[in-house]
């Protein structure tokens, strides 16, 4: 089998990019490790940019998204028992952010490139990458039990943190920057209508909380729990009864429990790998870079990436230039750090790190209480929560 694009992974990088090129005229084949309903079943992110929204309208996708999505112009920062609103309108000259989950977003890209014939194979087995040095790359895998070989220009590598193409390149190619966090979220989603109109991100001496949603029906919830911790753990009632904890007077008020309909842990993670380009190979998304996921801006990067990506390969393929594939790595490494900084620095300003130095303890609130009562301070969340401009800095 022969095709322009070799997509691995068929996560919202690798379909959105599939989605772009095929908008231009250029074919892609998506080679997924998975089923298509395991992919559906993992519950992830929920908060979309201004910038993804605009990207998969172009794409194709946004109906659904534009009707069922939940637009929201603010969320709250409960820190020491009072809230205070982070107006991401007023604060940044009409942004938004729109609440609309990942696993809709991907049924969406699914099911419009189900629709238009366009090949995905999933459960594809031992994928492999070679000759991305070369001018001739192949991807090899296996399916039902054949060995199949598919010949390509470019190897887009959307493929996740744990995936085969960042593992692929040689260790003297690649720089990884990584900081692992001692801590993870716990997640919860459940048929209960959210506690509150918009997000709550809390900080509480007993650790840091998110109330978060799906629509006005579905909630999800997450509690920062040790790394030791495990799901089994912890069963409803415990989860419940910890994030009353940590809410404020109003919040346990309003707060409405039930069954979980999924829970699970993440661990919380940056990671940067450097460059994002080795010859015909291209990382994008998660595949090249982790962001803790207390700034939303994992899936949203993943999306901004593949904008960059894709514009790039079109330049290539409709007007012979390469300029964009040669810049790829550093324009899209710089909006990565910028959105990296954001997240560990929410991070910390709202998580509870155990067995801190108490000097840094004290520093870190007096950071918390000082941008929550500056405007200024204010401003700053707001800009970075709703996207910087996708050509920021570089004039
Ligand atoms: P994905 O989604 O991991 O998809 C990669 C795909 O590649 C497949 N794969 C392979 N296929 C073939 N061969 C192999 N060898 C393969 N190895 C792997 C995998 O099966 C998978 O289908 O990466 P992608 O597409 O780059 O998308 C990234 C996003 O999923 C991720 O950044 C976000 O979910 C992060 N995130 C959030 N991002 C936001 O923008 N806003 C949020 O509100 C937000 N909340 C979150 C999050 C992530 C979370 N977790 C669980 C890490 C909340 C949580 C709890
Ligand atoms: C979510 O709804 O899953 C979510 C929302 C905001 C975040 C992280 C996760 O910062």
């Amino acid at each position: 089998m022969r095709t322009q694009v070799a997509i691995i992974g068929a996560g919202p990088s690798g379909l959105i990019l599939g989605q772009l090129l095929h908008k231009a005229g250029i074919d892609a084949v998506i080679l997924e490790r998975r089923t298509g309903e395991y992919v559906l079943s993992r519950i992830r992110a929920g908060v979309l940019e201004q910038v993804a929204v605009d990207l998969l309208d172009e794409a194709g996708v946004g109906e659904r998204m534009h009707r069922e999505g939940l637009v929201h112009e603010g969320f709250e920062i409960l820190a020491w028992g009072k809230r205070h609103r982070i107006d991401l309108h007023g604060l940044t000259g009409g942004k938004c952010v729109t609440v609309y989950g990942q696993t809709e977003l991907t049924r969406d890209l699914m099911e419009a490139r189900a629709a238009q014939g366009l090949p995905t194979v999933y459960e594809a087995e031992d994928v492999a990458i070679h000759d991305f040095g070369g001018t001739k790359p192949y991807v090899t895998y296996r399916k039902d039990g054949r060995e199949h070989r598919l010949d390509c220009d470019f190897i887009a590598g959307c493929d996740g943190f744990h995936g085969v193409c960042r593992a692929s390149v040689p260790k003297n190619a690649i720089r990884e920057y990584e900081k692992v966090y001692p801590f993870g979220w716990l997640g919860l989603l459940s048929d209960t209508p959210p506690v509150n109109d918009e997000l709550i991100y809390i900080n509480s001496p007993r650790g840091f909380a998110l109330c978060s949603m799906r629509s006005r029906t579905r909630s999800r919830y997450y509690l920062q729990v040790p790394l030791t911790d495990k799901v089994e753990d912890w069963s409803d009632d415990m989860f419940w009864e910890e994030l009353k904890r940590r809410l404020d007077d109003e919040g346990r008020e309003r707060l409405v429990t039930g069954p979980s309909l999924e829970k699970s842990i993440a661990p919380l993670r940056s990671f940067v790998s450097e460059p994002l380009r080795f010859g015909r190979l291209f990382l994008a998304g998660d595949a090249g870079h982790i962001v803790p996921p207390t700034g939303a801006k994992g899936l949203n990067l993943a999306a901004t990436d593949v904008k960059l990506l894709s514009t790039a390969l079109i330049e290539h393929y409709v007007e012979g230039s390469d300029a964009g594939l040669d810049h790829y790595s550093e324009r899209t490494l710089r909006r990565i750090w910028r959105a990296e900084r954001f997240s560990w620095w929410f991070t910390m300003l709202t998580h509870k790190f155990p067995n801190e130095n108490p000097i840094e303890e004290k520093l870190r609130e007096s950071e918390l209480e000082y941008v929550l009562h500056s405007e200024a301070g204010r401003r700053t969340i707001a800009e970075n929560y709703v996207g910087l401009p996708l050509d920021f800095g570089e004039s």
